[in-house]
């Protein structure tokens, strides 16, 4: 039942404590410049490319820009889809998920009955996720139709994770939001942390070796960075990133 990019993910986890993926918005680049993003994120130590926005793309764009990413590097790349639009047959999985906190149907379970025979018939490996909206949630809460979790209200947040594990899913994603002013906080990573049994994910807002350094001390196991790599500095910003990853104390 686990695919070959949940299992690498898993072992990535199990071998080096905390891991980092990059994801880059199909709506804010070029061909050129996602190819780029994913070789000095690769370069850097990411260890998965993760492709969705909060809004609007071709998909035609979104097909050659995962091909782009597909030529440049050997990682996974991971669909992250706010629809069914952002479905490509091009890419090695998808995080097939569901919006925990939203109060709209189609994004708890009506995008997902649409896009299932899509994942079937391209192929894709899905990797079931529980998504929650920590903050504001930026343009994914507005999207989404989020109730979203408040930053100090950890118990509200595992109580979400835990509804989201007992349904199956087989990760947790806490999300302040992509270019959100404050990420989402170590007491609500590490309580979610010991909560759930399935792996944490965290993202939204991390800009900062230090700020990466305190989400995986709190015991996020992924990190997921968006908006840093959007610039000509994502090199060095990406192995700042990595290298506040890999400092942490477990
Ligand atoms: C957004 O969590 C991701 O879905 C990444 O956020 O763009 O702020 O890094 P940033």
């Amino acid at each position: 039942m686990v695919g070959s990019v949940e299992g690498y993910l898993l072992e990535k986890i199990e071998s080096e404590g905390a891991i980092h993926l990059t994801l880059i918005d199909p709506e804010r680049v070029t061909c050129p410049q996602a190819s780029r993003i994913a070789r000095k994120a690769k370069s850097s130590g990411t260890s998965a490319i993760m492709i969705g926005g909060s809004t609007f793309v071709s998909t035609t764009h979104l097909d050659n820009v995962i091909k782009a990413v597909k030529r440049t590097v050997r990682i996974p790349v991971i669909l992250f889809p706010n629809n069914v639009t952002g479905i490509s047959r091009h890419a090695d999985a998808i995080w097939f998920m569901s919006l925990l906190n939203s109060v709209d149907p189609y994004f708890l379970m009506g995008a997902q009955i649409l896009g299932a025979p899509l994942v079937k018939k391209y192929g894709l490996e899905p990797i079931p996720l529980g998504y929650v909206i920590i903050g504001d949630g930026g343009t994914a809460g507005v999207v989404g139709k989020a109730v979203p979790v408040p930053y100090d209200k950890p118990k509200l947040a595992v109580a979400h994770a835990l509804a989201g594990q007992y349904l199956g899913m087989r990760f947790i994603y806490l999300e302040a939001g992509s270019g959100a002013k404050k990420p989402v906080l170590p007491q609500m990573i590490r309580i979610v942390k010991n909560s759930i049994d399935v792996p944490l994910i965290v993202g939204g807002g991390i800009k900062s070796r230090r700020q990466a350094l305190t989400a995986a001390s709190a015991g996020a196991d992924i990190i997921v960075t968006g908006n840093i790599v959007e610039n000509i500095k994502a090199r060095r910003k990406v192995s700042e990133i990595i290298k506040g990853i890999r400092s942490r104390k477990a």
